[in-house]
């Protein structure tokens, strides 16, 4: 195929690249996908999968620990658990298996034509790859990111780590201090701590900021009793050290806080990988991000970029929908971004993981009023109702809301880790706006909630669907309880939880 002309040539094989240029080969374009060395993009290597990976293993650290010596549990020594040895595990045997599953899927199954190597965009129509040259009539530019670096003192001291980092860990910290109180920061907190590793977190603003306040309370309280320290309104100053990482310093209202540490995880955001497509004179925006319109088409004719290339929201599903847009485009058929269908979003918080997808409270009251919440937990176990074998420690705050198989084990040993979940309605339409979760395994059913928010769902409807007991996440039943209400108020009493952001 050296001379012929492609449909499309797709520069970069990422979770955009590589699902794009499937779709644009499956609608029966002529594509070619150039990739320098992981199909898959970074997803397995220290993202996703990996990401998915770490948590099953803090997971297992927090549960033995929280089982150690229960009923016939045996007792677990814990003190030679080990966050490098999980990861050398990966390095060792995730990384190549999946490297060889994305060969595999891309190169054998789906047939796709990969050019390997180090690509080089000579304009708009080439691209040349080991000395090799690649004409297209479209180009699709899906370079994805890369971890964005304060520019303060000391970053590049040994032992500072952003999430590339992670999987290359040979020594575990004794204190990790983490920059960035974000999705990622938080679920890294949430992966080192099990490991007996002394963590604390410095957010220069407010701490998952778009998420619910109830999985905010939830993660917070759930930190302070697993030891994370948490500072918000810490503006961080510098890394001090010789050589490796000894402190962070922060400004934290006005007072200098000084932190010691022997590990630093940054995870300030992440910054587009647009350099590649600069001289083709694309328009890039502030965040170094390549400016698309809803069909993924940059400003220049002819050229697409797709996946984080382009800019927030950096979600994997988003950068593999952009390449099927994108392919669409492509190939002459109608495809735009679908702004009406809500994005959920997810964050391991190890054993257990929060989920989200739709209005946060505050948003729907903005909106709505006085919306309606189904909610378990209602409030803290009323003290007359202490079962007679109460297990120290042992604080549940209602229906056990885990999901999957620890569901009843954390709520009859866990450390009030028995999760919580959250519809919100709008009474007068009885139609849902949001849903949120802390537990375990309710993200799947996640995915169909986001279309179910998309069509309208009522609460009427979601009371004639069929339930299985136990499942990850109990909205059938809960809102059945209450969906007999004519004029739609909720339940008849509910006590606030504790505020644990305090
Ligand atoms: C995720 C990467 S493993 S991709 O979307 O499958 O290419």
């Amino acid at each position: 195929m050296a001379n012929e002309e492609y449909d499309a040539i797709w520069f970069g094989g990422g979770a955009a690249g590589r699902f794009g240029s499937a779709f644009n080969k499956a609608l029966g374009g002529n594509i070619v996908l150039v990739e320098k060395k992981h199909l898959g993009g970074e997803c397995h290597v220290n993202r996703c999968a990996f990401e998915n990976f770490v948590a099953d293993q803090s997971s297992m650290a927090e549960l033995m620990r929280q089982y150690s010596g229960l009923s016939w549990y045996p007792k677990i020594d814990l003190s030679t658990i080990s966050m490098a040895r999980a990861v050398e595990t990966y390095r060792k045997v995730g990384q190549p298996a999946f490297a060889d599953t994305m060969k595999h899927q891309t190169e054998l199954q789906l047939q796709i034509e990969v050019a390997w190597g180090e690509g080089r965009i000579l304009n708009k129509n080439t691209v040349e790859v080991n000395g090799k040259t690649y004409r297209g009539k479209n180009l699709v530019i899906a370079t994805g990111s890369r971890p964005t670096m304060p520019d303060i003192p000391g970053i590049d001291l040994d032992r500072v780590w952003t999430y590339r980092d992670h999987p290359e860990i040979r020594k575990d910290p004794k204190k990790l201090v983490v920059i960035g109180g974000g999705k990622i920061g938080i679920g890294k907190a949430a992966m080192f701590a099990p490991f007996n590793i002394d963590v604390t977190v410095l957010e220069k603003y407010t701490c998952l900021a778009n998420w619910d306040w109830e999985i905010r309370n939830w993660i917070f309280g759930d930190f302070r009793r697993r030891g994370i320290k948490v500072y918000e309104g810490a503006d961080v100053k510098e890394i001090k050290g010789r050589g490796t990482v000894e402190a962070v310093v922060a400004e934290i209202e006005g007072k200098t806080m000084e932190f010691p540490c022997d590990a630093v995880m940054v995870s300030i955001g992440l910054t587009p990988n647009s350099e590649p497509a600069k001289s083709l004179g694309v328009k890039i925006g502030k965040e170094n991000e390549i400016i698309i319109d809803n069909k993924c088409q940059t400003t220049v004719p002819g050229v697409y970029a797709v996946g984080d290339v382009a800019g927030p929201p950096y979600f994997m599903a988003i950068s593999r929908k952009r390449g099927m847009v994108a392919a669409k485009n492509i190939m002459g058929e109608e495809g735009e971004m679908d702004p009406t269908l809500p994005l959920p979003d997810h964050i391991y918080v190890p054993p257990l993981e929060a989920t989200s997808v739709g209005l946060t409270e505050e948003e729907a009251r903005k909106k709505y009023g006085d919306v309606v919440l189904i909610r378990v937990p209602w409030g803290p176990r009323p003290k007359d109702t202490k079962p007679e074998t109460y297990i120290p420690g042992f604080e549940n705050q209602g229906l056990p809301v885990c999901g999957r198989m620890h569901t009843l084990n954390l709520l009859f040993y866990g450390e009030n880790r028995n999760g919580m979940l959250k519809a919100i309605v709008d009474p007068t339409s009885r139609k849902y706006v949001g849903f949120h979760s802390i537990g375990d395994g309710a993200k799947d059913g996640f995915q169909y909630l986001s279309y179910l928010l998309k069509i309208g769902w009522t609460i009427d409807e979601m009371s004639k669907l069929h339930e299985i007991f136990l499942n990850p996440e109990h909205f059938i039943q809960l809102s059945r309880l209450v969906a007999g209400q004519k004029e739609l108020k909720g339940y008849a009493g509910q006590v606030d939880t504790e505020d644990y952001t305090k």
